[in-house]
């Protein structure tokens, strides 16, 4: 390839990351903004953190390639739906739904594809709402809707899922270690579960209190 050539394609890479980057960066602060509307209205903060990140380079290329989709910035706007990712930790499973309905509720946020892995767990025992939205950003000249992957969970959810993640998550193990620690992670996955419930119970017995009063 002609050297003109990389840098026309190593420039184009920058810009689309940076479209990437402005999206995620919308939509961190629409949730920061509804943290902020409900603490004012219920004196509470629904979420308990946010975190982003923008997928590099080197794994947009290796999951294209694992999943036969060609190498091609149109190809990555197109197929590619997490290039960036937004995680919001909530304190309660019904703060989960509320801050998902008050996103999509805006009008500029299209929603894509929805993934409810609290209601239906997956089969390792992974719970967290995944939304995959549009949302515009606006450029020099022009608008554009970029892809987002919102992941929604409680922090029951995301201590299960992160711990997950750091031992065992697309890593190679030995086939008995496999199924030892599946099932011992699945058995956690539902305490995780349970925990949720009582949780969310006893605030539901506090709330219902109050309007009793
Ligand atoms: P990372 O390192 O978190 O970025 P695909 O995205 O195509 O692989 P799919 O079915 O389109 O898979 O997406 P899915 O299942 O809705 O969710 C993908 C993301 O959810 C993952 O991103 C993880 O962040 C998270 N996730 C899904 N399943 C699990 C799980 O079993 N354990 C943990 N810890 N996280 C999970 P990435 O890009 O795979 O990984």
């Amino acid at each position: 390839i002609p050297l003109s050539e990389l840098e026309k394609i190593f420039k184009e890479t920058q810009q689309m990351l940076a479209n990437y980057k402005c999206a995620m960066l919308e939509v961190e602060t629409k949730f920061k903004v509804l943290n902020e509307q409900f603490s004012l209205d219920h004196e509470r903060n629904p979420i308990s953190s946010i975190s982003t990140r923008l997928k590099s380079p080197q794994s947009i290329a290796e999951k294209l390639r694992r999943k036969n989709i060609p190498l091609g910035l149109k190809s990555i706007e197109e197929n590619m739906y997490d290039v960036a990712g937004v995680r919001v930790v909530c304190s309660f499973v019904d703060d989960v739904y509320f801050l998902a309905d008050c996103l999509l509720q805006q009008d500029d946020v299209r929603l894509l594809q929805r993934k409810d892995y609290i209601k239906e767990p997956k089969s390792n025992g992974y719970r967290s709402l995944h939304l995959i939205i549009e949302t515009p950003i606006f450029l020099e000249n022009e608008k554009r809707f970029m892809k987002v992957e919102v992941q929604l969970r409680t922090i029951a959810m995301e201590f299960w899922a992160n711990l997950d993640h750091k031992m065992r998550y697309k890593k190679d193990m030995d086939p008995v270690m496999l199924t030892l620690t599946s099932n011992e992670l699945y058995e956690c996955a539902s305490l995780s579960a349970d925990l949720d419930r009582r949780m969310q119970a006893v605030r539901d017995m506090i709330e219902g209190s109050k309007n009793k009063g």
